[in-house]
């Protein structure tokens, strides 16, 4: 192995300049940076959002619940440019006190709901509208294993593996076999359970699939950190199936692109109003 590094902790860590991308928001504090409220639209349900995997899966969960005839998830997505600190603004902290996308504000209520963190806010919406989340005890609790699941997990596959392959500084050995070791045993487990169940939960597609899709569905289309090949994805026949058959949902394409503000333009939707706004 190479990269040994001289680097000796000090006694007490002090901020420090670490280069790589995301470095000019990182900080080790909480609470906002500057007085802003966050804009509010005419629907019930707002979103405070980007198109990262963690966005997609509120504004996938969204249409499918529109799909699904729920009038009352209309929705109005504003768009959060984390780059530039807008998760660090009064209003947003407001409604998630960790600075983070996706942040939902529920309207219908009164006074309003906040929910902060993607699991929770498919929970939530899944509890409100009764949908894709299964009623019965056993399946419920295999619904939100594998919900819980991919919250622990994916922060490895992201700020782990994603952050040394593709966002660091430089190429350090170490840290990306290490992540990348976890990333390829969470797609072992992934791709072993999906052998034995059409979807991550049971037959029905439910929010475990919306919140694992973005992240380990992306991976193996090769529509995450260009890493297929360096983690050889086509191993995993099973996660391929899966992710080719859940990409095709029209919710899922919708959902994508909203609060999307990179790659082929004609599919970016900055801002989500109404529905004709995905065209
Ligand atoms: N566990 C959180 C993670 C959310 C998260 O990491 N969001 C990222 C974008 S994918 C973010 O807002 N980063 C901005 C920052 O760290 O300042 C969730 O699932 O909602």
């Amino acid at each position: 192995m190479s990269d040994r590094s001289s680097y000796v902790p000090p006694a007490v860590w002090q901020p420090a300049p670490s280069g790589g991308n995301f470095a000019s928001i990182n900080r080790p504090v909480a609470g906002p940076t500057h007085d802003k409220a966050l804009p509010v639209g005419q629907h019930p349900l707002q979103l405070y959002s980007l198109a990262t995997p963690n966005g997609v899966k509120i504004t996938i969960m969204l249409e499918e619940l529109l799909a699904l005839g729920h009038a009352g998830a209309e929705y109005d997505a504003w768009l959060i440019r984390i780059s530039e600190g807008d998760q660090f603004s009064s209003g947003f902290v407001e409604v998630n006190p960790n600075s983070k996308i996706p942040a939902l504000l529920d309207r219908s209520v009164q006074p309003p709901v906040r929910v902060f963190e993607s699991g929770a806010i498919l929970l939530y919406l899944a509890e409100k509208f009764g949908a894709l989340l299964p009623s019965g005890h056993a399946e419920r609790a295999e619904t939100l294993n594998w919900l819980f699941w991919q919250m622990g997990s994916a922060p490895y596959l992201g700020g782990g593996f994603g952050h040394f392959y593709v966002y660091a500084p430089e190429k350090f050995e170490y840290p990306i076999n290490r992540f990348a070791m976890e990333a390829k045993r969470q797609l072992d487990v992934l791709d072993r359970r999906l052998a034995e169940s059409r979807f991550i939960a049971g037959a029905e597609y439910s929010i475990a699939d919306i919140a694992i899709w973005p992240w380990y569905g992306a991976l193996v289309l090769n529509e995450l950190y260009g890493a297929a090949e360096f983690l050889s994805v086509h191993e995993y026949t099973h996660v391929q199936r899966w992710a080719r058959e859940i990409a095709q949902r029209p919710a899922v394409v919708r959902g994508r692109r909203v609060n999307r503000t990179w790659g082929d333009a004609a599919t970016q939707v900055p801002e989500r109003h109404q529905a004709s706004d995905l065209g």
